[in-house]
């Protein structure tokens, strides 16, 4: 492949930073941050070595679910700013070659969607059989509740309507009916939109539940062909959109969401096989996990590619992992139930789980930013941001971005009552200690490492689009993989462990290799015949190249 054919298949080789503009910069005072701001913190991202921005729901809501529950897909909500102010933002970040996606939900939308509203009211309107309802509240599996706890079943019952309605989330977000070819004619709109307006494509919200059938009739609805003319349809209105899909599923089942072997459906799919691995391969300090996760990856097609994160916006899900595993993961990186949700993850982010210790932080990074794929990064994670458990549920992790040591860590002015959501309090991780500003100008900082990082991940296209090998070690602390691709190798490796290693390993004809340049980390470094010898640190990282 060569160069100019990498920037085609640009989300291969991308570094995504995920952002909500509620909480990111507050520009009038009104304590919810907006667009106007969010363009004046433009020049953070870009420093930071961003090249795609995610955004989460910015669209008319009533914010039940922090904005996945839209009234209105063809628009911004009011308190973020304009349609205008959305198109500035978008050029804006344009001119700093930074492309933006954003997220696509479309499984569900509020029920004070006017659609919904009429469907309800009304059984002879066109918009009755837009959503999913049914007579008799069906049988369902308690296993299949995606909010166990806050929500019973997936049905409730409309008096309106004097029928159920399928929900898979809360009961606020009833399930639009893609089986009607109107609503899939509508996703294709409201996608064709916002291409229009300049995005680069979507991050697709909960995509199995999306593609489930629910019919009972056969209405000719095939469902991963649909995807695959979703995906013909934005690569013909724009060549280099992408669909970012979340598909939470085993490997296997994720395969089947690319599409066959040609990669025709999802471009990219969030890697949450791999992201559980790490959870317990850190908690562990034990490599093992993610040497096993990378055993089971599935071959993509050659456009297709993984997207991979330590944390996201949701609860840590270690829902892949068996009880005992997750049980191990919840002893060393929440133990208070106040951490945990759902019974299933943690809302944490990583700086406090890792009990505040930099080098295991940045070493973790490291790890993530080696798996072959493209790192996403969370908002605040670049400055080692923690989480409020104050803010209840999902929440606790979306508080807003810490920028100066001012009020309210200078991301608004309004008054703290007005605040949309309470920043991070505690002293030791709030905006007096933890703020992008002044780590912007000091060396030995969080900002400086991930911007150091992501700008060397960058460079190393190899992880894009080379082979990858696991490299064994006796010691299960150690773990190391190599990338090689056009004549150029990188050799990744982290200390999962407190205690310092000395490794050395053979690679046959290194001398071929081309000249040997530590990139990133810190540690004596040295190749003899053969030999490759890394001194790492507890919790060290190094990535070595090879470059010819
Ligand atoms: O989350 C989807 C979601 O919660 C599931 O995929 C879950 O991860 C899985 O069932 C079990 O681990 C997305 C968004 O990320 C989330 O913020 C939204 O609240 C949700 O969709 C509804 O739109
Ligand atoms: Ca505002």
């Amino acid at each position: 492949m060569d160069i100019s054919r990498t920037s085609d298949v640009w989300w291969k080789n991308a570094v995504f930073y995920c952002l909500d503009v509620e909480t990111f910069q507050d520009s009038n005072g009104d304590g919810i941050g907006d667009f106007a701001g969010l363009t004046r913190r433009l020049d953070h991202l870009d420093r930071l070595g961003v090249s795609c921005i995610w955004l989460m729901p910015f669209y008319p809501s009533p914010n039940q679910d922090d904005g996945y529950d839209i009234t209105d897909y063809y628009s911004v909500d009011p308190r973020l700013g304009t349609l205008g102010d959305f198109v500035e933002f978008l050029r804006a970040a344009h001119d700093r070659g930074m492309r933006v996606i954003a997220d696509l939900v479309v499984n569900h939308t509020s029920r004070e969607h006017p659609w919904f509203q009429a469907s309800r009211a009304d059984p002879d309107s066109p918009y009755r059989d837009w959503y999913v309802w049914r007579d008799e509240k069906p049988d369902e599996d308690a296993a299949s509740l995606v909010f166990p706890g806050e929500e019973n079943s997936s049905w409730t019952w409309d008096a309106k309507a004097g029928k159920y309605y399928l929900h898979r989330f809360y009961s606020h977000q009833p399930d639009l009916n893609v089986e009607n070819r109107a609503v899939r004619d509508e996703i294709q709109r409201i996608v064709g939109f916002w291409l229009q307006l300049g995005l680069s494509g979507f991050r697709v919200d909960a995509v199995p539940f999306l593609l489930e059938q629910m019919s009972t009739v056969d209405t000719g609805f095939a469902p991963h062909r649909w995807l695959r003319d979703l995906r013909a349809f934005i690569n013909r209105r724009s060549g280099d959109a992408v669909l970012l899909g979340e598909v939470n599923l085993d490997y296997p089942d994720v395969r089947r969401f690319f599409g066959d072997e040609d990669g025709d459906e999802l471009h990219m799919c969030l890697d949450f096989n791999l992201n559980q691995a790490m959870a317990l391969a850190l908690a562990r300090e034990d490599a093992g996990p993610i040497v096993h996760g990378l055993r089971h990856m599935p071959e993509l097609a050659p456009d297709d590619g993984w997207a991979h994160f330590l944390r996201n916006h949701d609860e840590w899900s270690l829902d892949k992992l068996t009880e005992a595993e997750r049980q191990e993961v919840f002893a060393s990186f929440g133990p208070d139930p106040s951490m945990q949700l759902f019974g299933r993850g943690l809302r944490r982010r990583m700086p406090t789980m890792l009990k505040g210790n930099p080098d295991r932080l940045r070493m973790a990074y490291a790890l993530m930013a080696s798996m072959p794929g493209s790192p996403v990064i969370f908002y605040g994670e670049e400055i080692g941001m923690a989480e409020n458990l104050e803010i209840p549920g999902r929440l606790a992790v979306r508080a807003p971005m810490q920028w100066d040591a001012g009020p309210h860590g200078g991301f608004s002015n309004a008054s703290t009552e007005a605040l949309h959501r309470p920043m991070v309090s505690d002293p030791q991780w709030g905006p007096g200690k933890v703020n992008a500003i002044d780590q912007q100008d000091r060396p030995d900082t969080m900002f400086h490492f991930m911007e150091h990082l992501l700008r060397r991940r960058r460079e190393c296209p190899e992880i894009a689009f080379g082979e990858h090998a696991v490299l064994p070690f006796p010691e299960p602390e150690i773990f190391a993989i190599r990338h090689d691709w056009e004549g150029r190798t990188l050799i990744a490796l982290a200390n999962l462990g407190a205690k310092p290693q000395k490794v050395t390993l053979t690679l046959p004809k290194a001398s071929g290799l081309g000249r040997l340049r530590p990139i990133l980390g810190e540690g004596k470094v040295s190749l003899r015949k053969d030999e490759l010898t890394v001194e790492l640190g507890g919790y060290g990282l190094r990535w070595v190249r090879f470059e010819s």
